[in-house]
């Protein structure tokens, strides 16, 4: 028996905010690889989940979804994006189906049809929609960016996504692997453990969210009885930020660091120490040695 040959390949995995691409790319890795959020612009940086189907490894860039920047750290995501999709083997556009063409989504339409690329299109979201409403979304679609192929999925009840993740193999190059068989992601588990309280940040605090925080862990100890001692510091713009993320009498910090801490004790699959300090940084959006941390490049 001959072995199958081998393929490997990037995917640039493109879309509005919202529209379920870090879930997407969890159900195609197989694992929680992306924080996700009910919440616009969750994703801040390129990451890369790595999914395997039989010989192929389909390396899977997730971006952020914003793309009508207006500061600073809105351009860097914007560049990250837009890199995400232009240094890939395949484009994979994200709609919500059940948003359907909105503002954004328009905007990335229009600036890919200017772009060479493979594009496979995919309808997320489609346990909330009518077929009807789907067939004629697809057929609009079709006609403005003739994909290669459409694929209509639910990223959270999984349905179409088995059928997506056998078509991206397919498209994927021939060649030796590129990353190691066991890994699931290119993100270090340092940078994990700090998206993983972002995520409990955005998703705890709702409307009040002060939209510049970010999450840097400062220390990382591996005990000798098993355990992981991690220090993290949440960034905000000013005291009355710090105050809303603190919470009365520190509730709401301790309920974001319980929750963080189980997360991350999951991802690495052993006991977890977390503490957690608010740090006011007036500008730390404008500091350029942070970007590099949270794995942005530095937009002009
Ligand atoms: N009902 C339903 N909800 C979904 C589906 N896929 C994603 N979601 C939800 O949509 C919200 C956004 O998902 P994300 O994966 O964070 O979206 P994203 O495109 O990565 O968003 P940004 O990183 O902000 O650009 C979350 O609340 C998800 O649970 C789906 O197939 N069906
Ligand atoms: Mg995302």
């Amino acid at each position: 028996m001959t072995e199958p040959q081998s393929r490997a390949g990037f995917v640039g995995v493109i879309g509005a905010p919202n529209a379920g691409k870090s879930t997407l790319v969890n159900a195609l890795v197989g694992q929680k690889v992306a924080i996700v959020s009910p919440k616009a612009q969750t994703t801040r940086s390129r990451l890369m989940g790595i999914a395997i189907e039989g010989a192929t490894q389909i390396l899977l860039v997730d971006t952020p979804g914003i793309f009508a920047p207006r500061r600073r750290l809105d351009r860097a995501m914007v560049a990250a994006a837009w890199t995400g999709a232009e240094d890939a083997d395949l484009t994979l556009l994200v709609i919500d189906a059940a948003a359907g063409v909105n503002a954004e989504a328009d905007r990335i339409i229009r600036s890919l049809g200017g772009r060479q690329h493979s594009l496979f299109l995919a309808l997320n979201k489609i346990d909330l929609v009518r077929k009807e409403a789907l067939l004629a979304l697809s057929s609009t679609l079709t006609e403005r960016l003739n994909p290669m192929k459409v694929f209509m999925l639910s990223a959270t009840t999984g349905d179409g996504v088995a059928d997506l993740k056998g078509a991206l193999a397919e498209a994927m190059p021939s060649g030796p692997w590129l990353y190691p068989g066991d890994e699931l992601s290119d993100a270090t588990d340092r940078m994990i453990a700090a998206e993983l309280t972002r995520e409990q940040i955005v998703n705890q605090l709702h409307q009040e969210l002060p939209y510049a925080t970010a999450v840097e862990t400062e220390t990382w100890e591996d005990r000798s009885d098993g355990s992981t001692a991690i220090r993290q510091q949440i960034l905000v713009e000013r005291d009355s930020q710090k105050a809303i993320v603190i919470g009365k009498g520190g509730r709401r910090l301790k309920a974001i660091g319980a929750a963080a801490r189980a997360e991350i004790a999951e991802h690495l699959g052993r006991p977890v120490h977390l503490l957690l300090h608010v740090k006011v940084n007036p500008g730390w959006d404008e500091d350029r040695e942070l970007y590099r941390q949270i794995g942005l490049e530095w937009a002009d």
